[in-house]
């Protein structure tokens, strides 16, 4: 039976069809979207720390409104998530609590501090420029909640790149010194952006596997391509030059093709080694103390409103 359930399982994938938290589905397919999903909402909620270390900061009162109304959307984005992943039966108290032990990832590009304003243009530009390669597809995915979830993500997060790049535009045609903080950030942003889209395909654990669900529609090496071609010529617009001198146009494939990816940094950051790693779980687990008055008055009010309903 289980074998039979499993094959016409695949092949509802297989037509493209949504497969939503009411069906039946494998329980490694569920798992892989537990784990995937929880650690997208984490590092939402994760990024709203290195950009939250410049909202007192900004330069002009309208770039202070543009960043708060971004760090809202991140918070927003992750709620989603949760909601979404919370639909496969695992509660969201669950997914905090595996975060703030660090039996759950986030993304590695959190792990790195905003050393000036600069940083916020490049955050907003190759970041999200990153997270959208990686998200658009995700809009098509096989399980319903999450392609839905995505969608709206994806909208806010086409804007989020459009402000950072304006950002970088701006310090780019700014004075020589602007110019240098917006190369400086590039420098030290470029790498960590390639390694969002995690380890080569040969390497990638659940890429197969995601893939044949449908959970991924496009390969880690694929998607890190595409953000390359895309993303070389917005910086040469800008007038930067990216930090690899490796890199050069292949003009038979079509492709730029770009230097090696320090893949020990990559593991030593996913680990959380280094300090802005524990400064961000140290944030993290202060906001969740700092909320328990929150969670417990919400209960409270919750059974004192069920009370009154049976009497
Ligand atoms: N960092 O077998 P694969 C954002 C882990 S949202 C840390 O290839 P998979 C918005 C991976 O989890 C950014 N860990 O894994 C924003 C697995 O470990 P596990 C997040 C990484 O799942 C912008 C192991 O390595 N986006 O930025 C990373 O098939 C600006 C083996 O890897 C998403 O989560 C990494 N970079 O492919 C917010 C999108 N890469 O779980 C604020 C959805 C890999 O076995 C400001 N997720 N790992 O312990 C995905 O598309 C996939 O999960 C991948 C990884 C592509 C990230």
């Amino acid at each position: 039976l289980e074998e039979r359930r499993t094959a016409r399982f695949q092949a509802r994938i297989d037509a493209d069809e949504k497969i939503e938290p009411v069906d039946w589905m494998p329980e490694a397919y569920r798992k892989t979207l537990v784990r995937q999903i929880s650690q997208h909402a984490h590092s939402e909620v994760v990024g709203m720390l290195p950009e939250g270390n410049w909202i007192g900061r900004a330069p002009s009162l309208r770039r202070k409104a543009v960043l708060l109304a971004k760090v809202q959307d991140e918070g927003g984005h992750g709620l989603y998530l949760y909601a979404a992943a919370e639909t496969l039966g695992v509660s969201r108290q669950e997914m905090v609590e595996q975060l703030l032990s660090g039996a759950a990832k986030y993304s590695s590009i959190f792990n790195y501090p905003t050393l000036s304003w600069a940083d916020i243009g490049a955050i907003g530009w190759l970041v999200d420029g990153a997270a959208i390669m990686n998200q658009v597809p995700i809009c098509r995915c096989s399980f319903g909640p999450y392609a839905r979830a995505m969608q709206r993500i994806c909208k806010e997060e086409s804007f989020h790149q459009r402000q950072g790049y304006e950002i970088m535009l701006q310090l780019s045609r700014g004075t020589p010194e602007q110019k240098q903080m917006a190369q400086d950030a590039l420098d030290r942003w470029w790498w960590p952006s390639l390694m969002m889209f995690g380890p080569p395909d040969g390497e990638s654990q659940h890429g197969a596997q995601g893939m044949a669900w449908k959970i991924k529609l496009f390969g880690n090496d694929e998607l890190r391509q595409k953000f390359v071609d895309v993303t070389v010529p917005q910086a040469e617009y800008l007038g930067l030059t990216m930090p690899d001198p490796d890199l050069r146009f292949d003009e038979a494939a079509g492709h730029y093709r770009f230097g090696a990816i320090d893949w020990d940094e990559f593991k030593r950051v996913v680990k959380g080694g280094g300090p802005v790693a524990r400064d961000r779980m140290k944030a993290r687990r202060r906001a969740y103390d700092d909320g328990a008055w929150v969670r417990e008055a919400a209960l409270a009010h919750a059974e004192k409103k069920r009370a009154r309903r049976a009497e």
